[in-house]
């Protein structure tokens, strides 16, 4: 039984701050090698882990870009939900998002904790869950999203779209969960994205934990630009998993793409920065939260005269209306 994992492809229209290259070029050429892959080694099963889009909405050039590149492909094709899958980190949202359509339209199938899919090719049976990412994801015990809920199967494989490190991180605030945390789980193999960087391959016990990296090079930090993406080919069966990481030929030297370097805490305020946007864009959505509120009450604490509070609220609720208008 083979299985082939990538994760975090970050499909965008448009290439990131730092990037040399035409960006959605560089995601094709690396996808139809995977997809290339994929057949030369017969896979059983090509599993993604996560951030398949870089947001919820890209343009349906993009989906239809991306469409076409898997069209090729004969294994049936897993993912989990990452953060940048849908909005304001809210799973829920899934079926207003891209990746919804692309599971709507049975392109893929997505992974849940408690629908394991089962492989079986008469020699050994596989079982395959994963948890897609959440709010509360690394900041509650481990135990409740990467641990699957039983193990049915001679093999269990568990996918999580989890900051999942092999140490604690240098960065403070940063919700994370150590490997060590993992240690009763009754998978086999856990998998993990999310952590763009990646691990590689790790023990954990009898277990194995692997994370292969980040499929294509968003942030221009120097970890970044001294790693080679890579896919994670895993054969179950016969002696034990064998797991072989595979860097993507179609890879360019990280200086070949990646402009200026940004230090590790520039890039984590960044995303820090880029995920509080995010989360704004959707309470304005889920109207979960009141907008003005939250405008208000941050106004108010950091010392913001009224007046100037209220023309932040009208510009906001003009922004709204504009950006309501362009999704119709
Ligand atoms: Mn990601």
């Amino acid at each position: 039984m083979r299985l082939l994992f990538l994760t975090d492809t970050h499909c965008r229209g448009t290439s990131p701050r730092g990037r040399l290259d035409d960006f959605p070029a560089t995601v094709q050429a690396k996808l139809a090698e995977v997809v290339a892959l994929a057949e030369e080694r017969q896979v059983d099963a090509v599993v993604h882990g996560g951030d398949l889009f870089d947001r919820p909405d890209v343009s349906p050039a993009v989906v239809r870009e991306l469409a076409a590149v898997l069209r090729p492909l004969r294994a049936p094709l897993y993912a989990v939900a990452g953060n940048h899958d849908v909005y304001g980190h809210n799973p829920a949202t899934l079926p207003r998002t891209m990746l919804g359509l692309l599971e709507g339209l049975g392109l893929l199938r997505l992974l849940e904790p408690a629908r394991p899919v089962f492989f079986d090719d008469g020699g050994i049976r596989v079982q395959l869950t994963g948890q897609p990412f959440h709010f509360d994801l690394d900041r509650r015990p481990a135990a409740a999203d990467y641990l699957p809920p039983g193990k049915e199967a001679d093999f269990a494989i568990h996918v999580v779209h989890g900051m999942l490190l092999p140490t604690p991180p240098r960065v403070a605030g940063l919700a994370h969960t150590v490997i060590e945390e993992l240690a009763s789980t009754p998978a086999d193999l856990t998998l993990t994205g999310h952590y763009h960087l990646g691990f590689g391959v790790r023990r954990l016990g009898s277990r194995l934990v692997a994370n292969p990296g980040a499929l294509v090079r968003i942030q221009a930090t120097a970890a970044d630009r001294a790693r080679r993406p890579a896919v994670l080919l895993i054969e179950v069966g016969g002696g034990g998993p064998r797991l072989e990481l595979v860097p993507l030929t179609t890879a360019q030297p990280g200086e070949a793409v990646l402009a200026e370097v940004l230090s590790e805490e520039e890039a984590y305020r960044e995303r820090l920065l880029d995920e509080f946007g995010r989360g704004l864009t959707a309470a304005a959505d889920l109207q979960q939260l009141e907008f003005d509120e939250i405008l208000q009450t941050v106004g108010a604490a950091a010392g913001y005269p009224p007046p100037v509070r209220r023309e932040a609220l009208r510009r906001v609720a003009e922004a709204q209306e504009q950006l309501a208008g362009e999704a119709r």
